[in-house]
């Protein structure tokens, strides 16, 4: 710190002031002498003798030297601050402590940046509140305007009408230009264990650390009102509010992207979204200029193949995993760096939905995955996520078959397994979704000390994008200081003004280097973040590296691991998609890249769209895949059915029929176990309320077959009924659509018939018993040889944590499954 020298306080208060204005030329003599008290007369001189003393101790820059030479670059020096004499020194005014119930009470402490505030400090209750106008001032009516008689016209003078009609005016802002629907929770980031052999990140700084963050699930295509269930890829945004800054991990639930350019990349987006004559298909990729696209750039041939596979119609945001994509580095506090791919595997397991049940939520209950993060949370079953690493060296990456900065490749598991680091827990719903959900503003260029990129180029036009972004669309460059967006740290540098600056800074310093504010705030040095000192020895070109141009090997890798349930539906999918596509020869382009991946693939999507399997289109390079490509031939780990989950059936939801003349007391029974392990059972009436009046203990129906039908739970239980019912054609559709999408069903007693009408078959084909249905009869041995209810609902149970079960080959109505699912 260097030295100062205290200087004695100059006489008069024009010498004090450095002004010749003083106080205000009407003011009496003797109110002049009031206003200069010698305390005030104090503190004049405090602050002048304070900022000279400042200058004094700063003859020369001492930073400028640091700014040459090769070695200084790597280790930039700090700067060196001087204290003031005291706290008024470097304020604006020295009236600063006059308080008020506005002004607060007394200067900021030093150093403090108050806008950094935990949220608790931004939220509003109107508890016990009469209403106000923006002003502060009371309405006295909020149901009239202000009128020239009762009959009369309204008057312009209606300044409470005018502040409220300009509000809804502008309650919109412009929606992001992907990713545009989402949802979000607040959580926390606990890490395992320390990792500082490998990075000096806040977050990974000792085992147990907590780090708050904000998570925001999206899908990519649709616009905000458009429906949660699409074929799409889910955006996984998370910003970790660190001790050390903001982080953001802005990821996707596919591992890979479909372009590696930016330059490709908006066109890439335009393709999926809505067709620009007619705005439709909203949210989905099933049409022609998608698709045409798609077949003319190879290099999306991977990520089609994911966005075919069920990953892009998970059941929920707690059962998809989420990746960074880009490969990172880590940076260790010796400077060292190696790679870094970041993967989120969620704890529920990966899970999707089957196409028709999607096609089908769609319309029951578009707010479907929103709706159960936001239940899933309410009800304490909080959303958990395993962070994971796959962390490799510069060397390791020149010797791998694909080039890690290309974004459509991943880095295989069985390559470079995973390392678990830290779990992320969703446990807090947001107050408002305007204020938090939408606008919090993500930017991949957010990384903190540990965090750093890799030349991959999509990445590093994502570094400049999102910042451009977020000036359009939060209205301009302070909407860090948004509450959502704001670090926890302290913020400080010399940006002032623009639209909706919060801040009010103090001190006439605004620059750097600077004496008058003591040199601050001054720059960190090596406490601060460097960038890693990669070489660079290139030349200035446009274009992409031979590896680059590899388009299948991944494309088939994925395909390997799947399983045989899985490649039907992508079947499925291809041909779903192509269907909708009107021009013969996109769809002909698509199958002659798909004959590059694998035969019988395109040979099934052509089959189903009538046609033979077209040449396939020629490699880009001759020789552009290498032998040893195949250094993984499989990866089981890209399959959904390799990650079935720890949390069992907590969370699921159990749809317990309640029809006329049905035996109460099994269902009860049923519905006290469901609960007790955590799982979301419900009554599902023909219609509300209770099937016997006169019984105050009869089970309630909580809502319809009409307003939640079979799509939107993930298991049902079937009565026995006393009577003889009649037929009833929307509880045989209930029942068939469980069975159709592979749910688990529980069967009571005479229930069975339910089935038998509905043309379920009770056992799988060559008389195999079906592990999804459980069927218990009251008298004597079940045919599924349970002996007892508590034990058919145990079997139930472990039929429901086991998700689907796809041994049903048959559709209740006889269609094969790869063209139904
Ligand atoms: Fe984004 N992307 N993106 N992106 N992206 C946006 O930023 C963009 C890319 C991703 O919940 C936008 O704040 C460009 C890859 C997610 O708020 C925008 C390029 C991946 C989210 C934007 C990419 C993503 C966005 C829209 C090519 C997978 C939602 C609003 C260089 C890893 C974040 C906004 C949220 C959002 C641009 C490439 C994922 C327009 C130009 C690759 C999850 O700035």
């Amino acid at each position: 710190m260097a030295k100062q020298r205290k200087t004695p306080p100059p006489e008069g208060i024009g010498a004090i002031l450095g002004t010749m204005s003083g106080p205000a030329g009407s003011t009496p003599a003797d109110r002049r002498k009031e206003d200069i008290s010698p305390e005030r007369h104090r503190r004049i001189a405090t602050q002048k003798d304070g900022q000279a003393a400042l200058a004094e101790a700063v003859p020369a820059n001492p930073l400028k030297a640091s700014e040459y030479s090769a070695d200084n670059a790597r280790r930039p020096k700090a700067g060196d601050p001087v204290a003031p004499l005291a706290d008024g020194v470097t304020g604006s005014t020295v009236t600063e402590d006059t308080g008020s119930a506005k002004l607060g009470e007394g200067s900021p402490p030093a150093g403090n940046n108050r806008t950094i505030t935990p949220l608790d400090a931004q939220r509003v209750d109107s508890g016990g509140q009469a209403l106000t106008t923006n002003q502060g001032v009371a309405v006295a009516d909020n149901q009239n305007s202000l009128k020239a008689g009762l009959r009369g016209p309204v008057l312009l003078e209606d300044f409470v009408l005018r502040e409220k009609i300009m509000h809804f005016d502008h309650e919109r802002i412009p929606e992001r230009v992907v990713h545009a629907r989402g949802s979000g929770a607040h959580g926390y980031f606990e890490c395992y264990d320390a990792l500082d052999e490998l990075t000096m990140a806040a977050p990974f700084a000792e085992a147990g650390k907590q780090t708050p963050v904000f998570v925001r699930f999206s899908t990519v295509a649709g616009e905000r009102g458009s429906a949660d269930t699409v074929r799409d890829v889910r955006g996984f945004a998370v910003k970790f509010y660190t001790d050390a800054g903001n982080w953001d991990l802005v990821g996707t639930t596919s591992r890979c992207s479909s372009s590696r350019t930016a330059t490709s990349f908006p066109t890439s987006c335009i393709r999926s979204s809505r067709n620009p004559t007619s705005p439709c298909p909203q949210a989905a990729s099933a049409h022609d200029t998608f698709w045409d696209f798609a077949s003319l750039m190879p290099e999306t041939m991977h990520m089609l193949l994911w966005i075919m596979s069920d990953r892009a119609i998970p059941r929920g945001y707690r059962t998809m995993q989420g990746f960074g994509v880009h490969t990172f580095r880590f940076v260790n506090a010796k400077g060292e760096s190696r790679f870094v791919k970041f993967h989120w595997n969620p704890m529920a397991g990966t899970h999707s939905l089957v196409w028709d049940e999607a096609v089908k939520i769609n319309g029951a209950d578009p707010d479907f995955h929103r709706r159960d993060l936001w239940e899933s949370i309410e009800s304490g079953a909080f959303p958990e996520y395993e962070l994971a690493v796959q962390v490799f060296t510069e060397e390791e990456a020149e010797s791998f078959p694909f080039d890690v900065l290309d974004a459509t490749k991943i880095v295989p598991e069985e390559l470079v397994p995973l390392k678990p680091v830290g779990r992320l827990v969703l446990n807090r719903n947001p107050d408002n979704f305007f204020a938090e959900t939408e606008q919090v503003a993500f930017c991949t260029a957010n990384v903190v000390p540990g965090i750093d990129f890799s030349n991959d180029p999509l990445l590093q036009a994502r570094n400049f994008s999102y910042l451009d972004t977020q000036l359009l669309r939060l209205g301009g460059p302070n909407f860090q200081q948004i509450p959502i967006n704001a670090p926890v740290v302290q913020v400080h540098n010399n940006q002032r003004d623009g639209f909706h600056q919060h801040a009010i800074h103090r001190g006439r310093v605004n620059y750097e280097p600077n004496s008058l504010g003591g040199g601050c705030p001054f720059q960190a040095g090596m406490r601060g973040f460097t960038s890693f000192p990669e070489p660079m020895f290139e030349d200035k070109v446009r274009g992409k590296p031979e590896k680059f141009a590899d388009h299948y090997s991944q494309a088939r890798l994925f395909l390997q691991g799947q399983s045989d349930v899985e490649k039907n539906r992508s079947v499925a999918a291809f041909r779903f998609e192509l269907t909708r596509v009107q021009t013969p020869a996109v769809r002909e382009r698509v199958v002659s890249l798909l004959a590059n991946v694998n035969d019988e693939l395109a040979g099934r999507v052509a089959d189903g769209l009538g046609f033979a399997v077209p040449d396939p289109q020629p490699p880009v390079l001759a020789e552009a895949t290498p032998a040893d490509l195949a250094r993984v031939e499989r990866s089981p780990a890209l399959s959904l059915l390799h990650r079935p989950g720890t949390a069992g059936v907590l969370g699921r939801r159990v749809a317990i029929l309640l029809t006329d003349e049905c035996e109460c007391a099994p269902l009860q029974q049923v519905y006290a176990r469901l609960a007790d392990a955590g799982a979301v059972p419900r009554y599902v009436g023909e219609r509300l309320g209770s099937l016997d009046q006169a019984d105050a203990d009869a089970p309630q129906a909580d809502i319809t077959l009409e307003a939640a039908p079979s799509a939107l739970w993930d298991a049902v239980v079937v009565p026995h009924r006393t009577g003889i019912p009649g037929r009833n054609g929307q509880l045989m559709e209930f029942v068939r659509d469980q069975y159709r999408h592979c749910k688990p069903l529980l069967v009571l007693g005479n229930g069975t018939e339910l089935l038998t009408e509905a043309g379920i078959p009770i056992l799988l084909e060559h008389a195999t018993e079906d592990p999804g249905l459980v069927a218990w009869f009251e008298d004597g041995e079940a045919a599924d040889g349970a002996s007892g209810l508590e034990d058919a609902v145990t079997r139930f149970m472990a039929a429901l944590a086991a998700h689907r079960h796809y041994d049903r080959e048959e559709d209740p109505l006889g269609c094969e499954r790869g063209r139904t699912g």
